[in-house]
C-alpha cells in the first residue's frame, strides 16, 4: 500500500487517507474488494505514519492528561501538523472513538457520497479534544464515530470496518450492485432472510421446498416472512422503528401473529 501520495489524486471516486502510529495495522486494506478497488483506481487510498509529524528525537505523539487520570492523550500539535498536510478543504475528518455517534449503514451511505475522507486513528485515551474543535471552527466537517458499544485499543480496526463498509458502496466495487439491495440494514429496515445453496439435502437438513419450486412470488413472500421473523427474534428495536407505510397486509398479519400490534402512530409495538 502506498504510504506517500506519489500517484495523481482526485480522479478516483473517493480519496481516503488514514493517519495512524501503526500504519501496518491498515495492511488488510490491500486485500479483497477494497484492495481491488484501490488497485483499479476507483479508490485512492493512502496510509500515513503520524510519527513522521513528530518533531522531537523520540518522535513523541502523546503526553499526560491535564486534570489527571490514567493513560496518555495524543498531542494536538502533532495531529495539527499531520492534518494541515493531509486534510484538503473538501475532505471530511473521521475520528473513530468509542464516545462517537454510532456508525450505521446510513452513515456509511453518507460517507460514500463524499469526495474525500481522512481517518485520524487515536490510541491511548484519545486525541486532545481541541483537534476536532479546531477543524470544526475552521469550517471543516468532523465526524466522531463509534462502531459499537465496546472498547478497542485504538481507531485502526474501527477505521478498517468503516472503510470496508463505505468502499463497497462505491459504484463498481461490488460486481453485482443488486446484492446491495436486499441485504441486512438496507432500505427495508429488516435483517436479511436465511440463504441456501447446493446440496439440497445436507446432514439430514433439507433446503425449504419453496426455494426449489421456481415460484418467484411465493419465494419472495417466504423470504420476507423469514426476514421479519428473524428481525423480531434478534432485533426487536428494528421492528419498533419500521416505517408502517412499508408494510403490506401479509407483513401486518405476520407481526400480529407474533404478538406485535399497531399503535396510535401506525408503528408496531410488542403487545
Ligand atoms: Cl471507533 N474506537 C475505539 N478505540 N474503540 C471503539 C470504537 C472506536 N468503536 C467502538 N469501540
Amino acid at each position: 500500500m502506498p504510504t506517500a501520495p506519489t500517484r495523481p489524486r482526485g480522479v478516483a471516486e473517493l480519496r481516503i487517507d488514514v493517519v495512524s502510529i501503526f500504519p501496518d495495522y491498515l495492511a488488510p486494506l490491500e486485500l479483497s474488494l477494497v484492495g481491488k478497488a484501490a488497485q483499479s483506481g476507483l479508490l485512492d487510498l493512502t496510509v500515513h505514519d503520524l510519527r513522521s509529524w513528530a518533531t522531537d528525537r523520540h518522535r513523541t505523539v502523546d503526553d499526560t492528561p491535564f486534570g489527571g487520570g490514567a493513560g496518555m492523550v495524543m498531542r494536538p500539535d502533532v495531529w495539527g501538523a499531520a492534518l494541515a498536510d493531509v486534510l484538503t478543504p473538501d475532505a471530511t475528518l473521521v475520528v473513530p472513538t468509542p464516545s462517537g455517534e454510532t456508525f450505521t449503514q446510513r452513515v456509511a451511505e453518507q460517507l460514500a457520497l463524499e469526495p474525500a475522507l481522512v481517518f485520524a486513528c487515536g490510541r491511548y485515551e484519545g486525541i486532545d479534544a481541541r483537534v476536532a474543535e479546531h477543524h470544526r471552527a475552521a469550517g471543516g466537517t468532523v465526524r466522531e464515530l463509534s462502531i459499537g458499544d465496546y472498547v478497542l485499543n485504538g481507531g485502526e480496526v474501527a477505521s478498517l470496518v468503516m472503510i470496508e463498509a463505505v468502499a463497497r458502496l462505491l459504484p463498481g466495487v461490488i460486481g453485482n450492485p443488486e446484492s446491495l439491495v436486499e441485504e441486512s440494514h438496507g432500505e427495508a429496515g429488516l435483517l436479511e432472510y436465511p440463504v441456501y445453496t447446493k446440496p439440497p439435502s445436507w446432514q439430514g437438513l433439507d433446503v425449504p421446498e419453496v426455494l426449489l419450486s421456481g415460484h418467484h412470488a411465493k419465494i419472495a413472500r417466504w423470504r420476507r416472512n423469514r426476514a421479519i421473523e428473524r428481525t423480531i427474534a434478534r432485533r426487536p428495536d428494528m421492528i419498533e422503528a419500521l416505517d408502517p407505510s412499508m408494510l403490506d397486509k401479509a407483513d401486518r398479519a405476520l407481526l400480529t401473529g407474533h404478538g406485535w400490534l399497531p399503535g396510535e402512530d401506525g408503528r408496531f409495538h410488542q403487545a
